[in-house]
């Protein structure tokens, strides 16, 4: 059954064993992020500060930190469920004659039930403040020592394109410069910014924004997906709670937001305004340094009588966002695959924050195939970013770096098997010679093959005869050890 709200994902976590509640004072100025950080990097529960010094809103963080704790969130006994529902409805074709068309109305009706639901009301509207509110009544972190201030950090931000009148969630962070402004993190290859760009384009003075803090599990995760332009993440957060996602309208603009929100901030982008953004302890492990960035100004806050402030800190890896991007890569592998088919498996390992490194195993069929996949994945949405790409054989297991790492680098001739290129970079890197621009490295690590000029023999893994092995398990018993 999916969550209803925020409020039940706690209580299933609770009753997992995943969550701690912490009934004494604790400041949101960096001792709440120095829990956060040793309970993930221990396999810890997921936190509930009870009383966060300076505000009566309680502030829950690590839901997400997890493998199991994902589970818990998405509702699966494997992440791979997900992977494989994607995989099925890909594989759905018009089937033949009456009786397989009927067959199909049930895939279809459950396909319309992922479109999510305006309803006239909700929690999140319990309480409607136009004035007199401060941002500073939200126990909003600070992360790290030298972070400019408290950044909102798990928000699920909230625009429309204004060509298409499509809606976009994407999660940025917002760092509270005051009682009712805030920074708009969103970097410029993301669907925020696009819109952003379209609104001055078309001479407009102010572009519409709303943020909800808190939801149910998979309507949060969703705001992370890297998904294409212009798909709903609502309708995508439908398909992975299996029920729809129910939004209201908000006071002050025609956006929506989801009615189970604990926390709405309704505003508006200036078109033209920017501020100093940063520096911002992040997801690299490094500080990422102050930037001009658009600023968000809160009109209106909606929110539960009572609501959760959910929030979550990067940094040097492994966190939260790990295990939120470790589900991504598995939940998008059957996506990739469609436009790839050789691609057999991938993994982002943590230290290589997802952009940094991803290593591929395919199935190589031509010559230079390697290239042609380090080209493809350059192409692919979000996975542009990747800073290097490691492609190795099917039989190379890729969820083992050491065997990747054995294998690889046993397997190139670096002057001939490195491949630089140039390409747009993530806002987040600090060593590229430009903000955004900078180059990228492709590893062929792939066995080479005479049409690819190699003439020389190729070695086999050295591996031992089954039958010896066999004899050998009887024996070592029989030697006791
Ligand atoms: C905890 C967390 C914080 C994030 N903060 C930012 C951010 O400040 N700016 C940004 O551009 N992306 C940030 N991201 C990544 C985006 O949410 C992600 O790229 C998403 O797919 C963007 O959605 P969009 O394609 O709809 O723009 C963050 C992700 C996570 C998990
Ligand atoms: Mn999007």
């Amino acid at each position: 059954m999916a969550y209803n709200d925020l409020g039940e994902f706690i209580r299933a976590l609770d009753q997992a064993g995943e969550l701690k509640r912490i009934p004494f004072e604790v400041d949101a100025v960096l001792e709440i992020a120095e829990f956060a950080d040793r309970a993930v990097k221990s396999g810890g529960p997921a936190l509930l500060f009870e009383k966060p010094k300076g505000s009566s809103i309680p502030v829950f963080i690590n839901g997400f930190a997890g493998e199991r704790k994902m589970q818990i969130a998405l509702e699966v006994s494997s992440v791979e469920e997900i992977a494989a529902r994607i995989a099925e409805y890909l594989e759905l074709r018009m089937p033949e004659g009456l009786i397989g068309k009927l067959k199909m109305l049930p895939k279809l009706a459950e396909m319309g039930s992922f479109f999510p639901k305006v309803v006239s009301k909700g929690p999140c509207k319990e309480v409607v403040r136009h004035d007199g509110f401060s941002l500073f009544d939200y126990p909003v972190l600070q992360c790290w020592p030298k972070d400019g201030g408290r950044f909102i950090t798990l928000p699920l931000v909230f625009t429309k394109n204004p060509d298409t009148g499509k809606r976009n969630c994407g999660m940025y962070r917002m760092q509270v410069y005051d009682e009712r402004t805030t920074g708009m993190h969103w970097q410029t290859h993301k669907q925020g910014a696009e819109h952003y760009r379209r609104r001055k384009h078309e001479g407009a003075q102010r572009m519409d924004v709303a943020v909800a803090i808190g939801a149910d599990p998979a309507t949060m995760y969703s705001a992370v997906l890297p998904l294409p332009p212009d798909l709903d993440e609502m309708m995508v957060a439908g398909f992975l709670r299996g029920k729809p996602v129910e939004m209201v309208k908000c006071e002050t603009s025609d956006l929506e937001v989801p009615a189970c929100a604990e926390i709405v901030l309704e505003g508006y982008v200036e078109i033209g305004e920017l501020r100093t953004e940063g520096p911002f302890g992040d997801h690299t492990g490094f500080y990422s340094l102050e930037d001009d960035y658009p600023v968000l100004h809160v009109t209106c806050i909606t929110q539960r009588k009572e609501p959760v402030y959910a929030t979550t800190i990067v940094g040097p890896p492994p966190m939260e966002d790990y295990y939120m991007g470790k589900a991504i890569e598995r939940i998008f592998l059957p996506l990739m695959r469609l436009q790839l088919p050789e691609v057999r498996d991938i993994n982002m390992p943590a230290e290589g924050i997802f952009h940094n490194l991803i290593l591929v195993s395919i199935r190589k069929s031509y010559p230079l195939h390697a290239r042609k996949v380090m080209h493809a994945i350059w192409g692919l949405g979000q996975a542009m970013f990747s800073k290097v790409i490691v492609v190795v054989d099917e039989d190379v297991d890729v969820q083992n770096v050491r065997e990747v790492a054995w294998k690889a680098l046993n397997n190139i001739d670096p002057e001939r098997d490195i491949q630089f290129v140039m390409g747009p970079i993530d806002s987040l890197d600090h060593s590229s010679r430009l903000p955004n621009f900078g180059s990228k490295m492709g590893i062929d690590a792939t066995r080479k093959w005479p049409e690819e000029g190699f003439t020389r023999p190729w070695p086999d893994v050295i591996e031992m005869a089954p039958e010896v092995k066999r004899r050998v398990d009887e024996l070592w018993k029989q030697a006791g050890l």
